[in-house]
C-alpha cells in the first residue's frame, strides 16, 4: 500500500549493497541469511522507491576475481542499473575484510600493503567514475591500533595524508569530477581508529594539499558510539561546507556499532537530524548504512529497507509541522533564536568598546534573571515528534 510516506527517487534515498546484502555474520555467529545477488538488490530497491545504490569494490566484484569475471559482474550490474534507472552516486573500497588489511590499508605498518591499498582504491575510483559517482567514501576500517606502542600515530597520520594527497593528485590528473568523503568512526573493528570523529576528520582535511576535494561522510551510529550529539556534528560539517555525504542508521548509546534501521535508536536525535538536513539545504543523497537484524529472514531485509525511507519521510513531515506551527515560532522567539542570528557587534569593535550599556551600565542582574524559555520549546518539539500536535 502506498501512502504519503512512500518514497520516490526524488527523495534521493540510497543504500549500500552491503546493507541489504549483510548476511548476519557477527563476531559470535555465522551468517543467518543466504547471499543476495547485487542485481536482485538493485531491482528490489528500485521497486521500493530508492534513488540509487552504492558499493564497496568487493560487494560487486568478489575479492580475487579475474579480469574476465570482473567484467562480467560489472556488466550485469550496469544492465540492472539501466533497466531500473537506479543511480550510483557514491562508491567506496573494502580495505578491511581480507587478512592482508589486518593492520589497516593507508596506515598499515607494512609498506607493501599500503601500496596495494592505494592501487585497490584507484582501480575502484576508475569504476566509480565510469558508473557516474560524484563522491568516493573512505572509511578507515582498520586504520588504528589496540596498543600504544604498535602505532606511531603522528607518523601514521603522515601516511594517511600521503595517501589522500596521492588520490587527490590522481583524480585531478584524470580530470575526474569526484570528491572524497572521509567517514569517521571511533573504534570497531580496531580498539581505536584514526580520525575517530567528525571533528578529527575536519581538522585533518585542512592539512591536505587540495582540501577542497575532501569532505566528510558522518554516520549516525559512529558519532553516538563516542557519546557525541550527531546533529551537532552534522551542523558543524555543514557550517564548514564539508557535508559531502551521510550514512543514516540507528544507534542506542555508547555500544558496538548497532547499525539499526534509520529511526530505530535515538529518535530525538533522528528528529533534529532530519530537521537540520531539510532546513539547511543539504542536497546530497540520503544514504542508509544499516544492517537488517540477523534474527530476520529476507522478509525483514526488505521490510527494514522500506522503513529506513519511511521513517525519514515521517520525521521530515513531523519536523516541517514543528517549524510551521505558530506556537513554535513564538516559542523560538521567546527563546531568542532570532537574537542568536544577529551579529554580536555589527557596530564593530570600536562601537562595542564605546558602548557603555555593554559593560559599565549593563544590568547583569536583570540579564541573569531573563528566562531562556527552553522547556516550553522542547515540549512542543516532543509533541510534534510523537504526533500529538
Ligand atoms: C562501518 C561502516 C562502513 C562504511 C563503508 C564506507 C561497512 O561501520 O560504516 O560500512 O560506511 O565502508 O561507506
Ligand atoms: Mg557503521
Ligand atoms: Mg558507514
Amino acid at each position: 500500500m502506498s501512502d504519503r510516506y512512500s518514497p520516490t527517487p526524488q527523495d534521493r534515498f540510497t543504500f549500500g549493497l552491503w546493507t541489504v546484502g549483510w548476511r548476519g555474520n557477527d563476531p559470535f555467529g555465522e551468517p543467518t541469511r543466504a547471499a543476495l545477488d547485487p542485481v536482485e538488490s538493485v531491482e528490489r530497491l528500485a521497486e521500493l522507491g530508492a534513488y540509487g545504490v552504492t558499493f564497496h569494490d568487493d560487494d560487486l566484484i568478489p575479492f580475487g576475481s579475474s579480469d574476465a569475471e570482473r567484467e562480467g559482474h560489472v556488466k550485469r550490474f550496469r544492465d540492472a542499473l539501466e533497466a531500473t534507472g537506479l543511480k550510483v552516486p557514491m562508491a567506496t573500497t573494502n580495505l578491511f575484510t581480507h587478512p592482508v588489511f589486518k593492520d589497516g590499508g593507508f596506515t598499515s605498518n607494512d609498506r607493501d600493503v599500503r601500496r596495494y591499498a592505494l592501487r585497490k582504491v584507484i582501480r575502484n575510483v576508475d569504476l566509480a567514475v565510469e558508473l557516474g559517482a560524484e563522491t568516493y567514501v573512505a572509511w578507515g576500517g582498520r586504520e588504528g591500533a589496540e596498543f600504544g606502542g604498535s602505532k606511531d600515530v603522528r607518523v601514521a597520520l603522515d601516511r594517511m595524508k600521503e595517501a589522500f594527497d596521492l588520490l587527490g593528485e590522481y583524480v585531478t590528473g584524470q580530470g575526474y569530477d569526484l570528491r572524497f568523503a572521509i567517514e569517521p568512526k571511533p573504534n570497531e573493528p580496531r580498539g581505536d581508529i584514526l580520525l575517530p570523529t567528525v571533528g578529527h576528520a575536519l581538522a585533518f582535511i585542512e592539512r591536505l594539499e587540495r582540501p577542497e576535494l575532501y569532505g566528510v561522510n558522518p554516520e549516525v551510529g559512529h558519532e553516538q558510539m563516542a557519546g557525541l550529539n550527531f546533529p551537532h556534528g552534522i551542523a558543524q560539517a555543514l557550517w564548514a561546507g564539508k557535508l559531502f555525504h551521510i550514512d543514516l542508521n540507528g544507534q542506542t548509546g555508547i555500544k558496538y556499532d548497532q547499525d539499526f534501521r534509520f529511526g530505530a535508536g535515538d529518535l530525538r536525535q533522528a528528529f533534529w537530524l532530519v530537521d537540520l538536513l531539510e532546513t539547511a539545504g543539504y542536497a546530497g543523497p540520503r544514504h542508509f548504512d544499516f544492517k537488517p537484524v540477523r534474527t530476520d529472514g529476507i522478509d525483514g531485509v526488505w521490510e527494514s529497507a522500506k522503513n529506513c525511507m519511511r521513517n525519514y519521510l515521517i520525521l521530515k513531515e513531523r519536523a516541517a509541522a514543528f517549524r510551521a506551527d505558530p506556537e513554535v515560532q513564538a516559542a523560538l522567539r521567546a527563546s531568542r533564536l532570532d537574537e542568536l542570528a544577529r551579529p554580536t557587534a555589527e557596530d564593530g569593535l570600536a562601537g562595542l568598546l564605546a558602548d557603555r550599556t555593554a559593560l559599565e551600565d549593563f544590568d547583569v542582574t536583570a540579564a541573569a534573571e531573563r528566562s531562556m524559555a527552553f522547556e516550553a520549546l522542547d515540549q512542543l518539539a516532543m509533541e510534534h515528534l510523537v504526533g500529538v500536535r
